[in-house]
């Protein structure tokens, strides 16, 4: 199998920790690319160019982070990525929710700053930041939650991505108001499973 992923993708790195999380890495080789490129290779086997993708050895494959996760978690049980029941099932799925908002909302303000000067928004640029600073205070009152201070989750590992994209995001400065967060970052960021997923080079 392989894994297309960009160095500065969360969601790839994302996918990689989850590789690595679930013992796959000697089954699936990662394929550094590069998206948005004319005549990017992936575009014959990925038709919407969007990363991370998987490719299956039978030539098929899937994008989307979260299919790819849960395809990891089934190739390697015991299911570890699930969403739990009872009273821990909608705390779970409403911090899953917040979490991949930030996510994406920290993407676009991303992918915003990184084109040329004259082609950027100011006005999406300051919609993405504010959004990020309100979503990372808010995780700054909740991280002691149980969801947070288990086994990695996807709650975690989205909320994880989000806060990594400070390395892309020169305003995006969430740590000075958010030492709870700050501290449970850290922890995460120590864990071997995500220092491994870090892009050759950056460690
Ligand atoms: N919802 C998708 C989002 C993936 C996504 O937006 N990936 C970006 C890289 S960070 C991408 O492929 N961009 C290329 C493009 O827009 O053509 C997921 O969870 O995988």
């Amino acid at each position: 199998m392989k894994l297309y992923v960009t160095p500065t993708s969360p969601y790839g790195r994302l996918a990689i920790i989850a590789m690595h999380d679930k013992g796959l890495s000697e089954r699936i080789k990662l394929v550094w690319t590069q998206t948005r490129q004319l005549d990017d290779p992936l575009l014959s086997v990925n038709p919407s160019g969007r990363l991370p993708f998987l490719l299956l050895g039978d030539g098929t494959g899937m994008e989307d982070t979260d299919l790819i996760v849960d395809y990891f978690d089934a190739l390697a049980p015991p299911r570890t990525y699930g969403i739990p029941n009872g009273e821990e099932h909608w705390p779970f799925r409403r911090f899953e929710a917040t979490a991949r908002s930030l996510l994406d909302g920290g993407s676009v303000w991303a992918r915003e700053i990184k084109r040329p000067s004259g082609e950027q928004s100011p006005g999406i640029i300051d919609h993405e930041r504010r959004r990020a600073i309100r979503l990372a205070g808010y995780f700054e009152t909740v991280i002691g939650e149980g969801v947070f201070n288990g086994d990695l989750n996807k709650p975690q590992l989205l909320l994880y991505c989000a806060l990594d994209l400070e390395r892309r995001i020169p305003d995006f400065g969430w740590r000075a108001g958010c030492p709870n967060l700050l501290k449970w970052f850290e922890r995460l960021g120590n864990l071997p499973v995500i220092r491994a997923s870090l892009p050759p080079g950056s460690a």
